[in-house]
């Protein structure tokens, strides 16, 4: 009897977390390689409201550039580009970033971007407020490992 109310009770009250109904978790970057002027980032987004929520963009201290981009097969070939509509995030689904998918690039970083470095990035929503996610700088190897890690759960 007590179990069951208690049931009953979790199923009617909003949960504890309520306010964090957008969950980001896994933010990466790529460390910079030597010469190059831009890199990654992957993370994967939650929507746990019951509306759909409109990413526009990705802002932060760290670059005054941050686009996001997607891959896309043309011609037969893999190209990637930036994507200008914001990307919608159906209620209960999840939005991955993650290698040949979407990603967000990173052009021409305020400092040099290295490997366990701790960063911050904000998440702007059209009807949500936004979502500031703390993020950690990888290698290219851990972020690989990461990847296949994720895929055996
Ligand atoms: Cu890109």
């Amino acid at each position: 009897m007590k179990r069951a109310l208690l049931i009953l009770m979790a199923l009617l009250a909003p949960p504890a977390w309520a306010h964090s109904d957008i969950k980001v978790t896994d933010l990466v970057l790529r460390e910079m390689l030597p010469g190059v002027k831009s890199t990654a980032g992957y993370f994967t987004l939650t929507n746990h409201s019951d509306k759909p929520v409109a990413l526009q963009s990705v802002t932060g201290k760290i670059s005054t550039r941050i686009e996001i981009h997607e891959h896309l097969m043309e011609n037969g070939m893999m190209q990637m580009q930036q994507v200008s509509d914001d990307i919608i995030i159906k209620p209960h689904q999840q939005l991955v970033f993650e290698p040949g998918g979407y990603h967000l690039m990173l052009f021409k970083p305020n400092k040099k971007i290295k490997k366990g470095e701790a960063f911050k990035l904000v998440l702007n929503f059209k009807t949500h407020k936004a979502v500031t996610v703390d993020g950690k700088v990888v290698s290219v190897l851990e972020q690989q490992q990461q990847k296949q890690h994720k895929h055996h759960h």
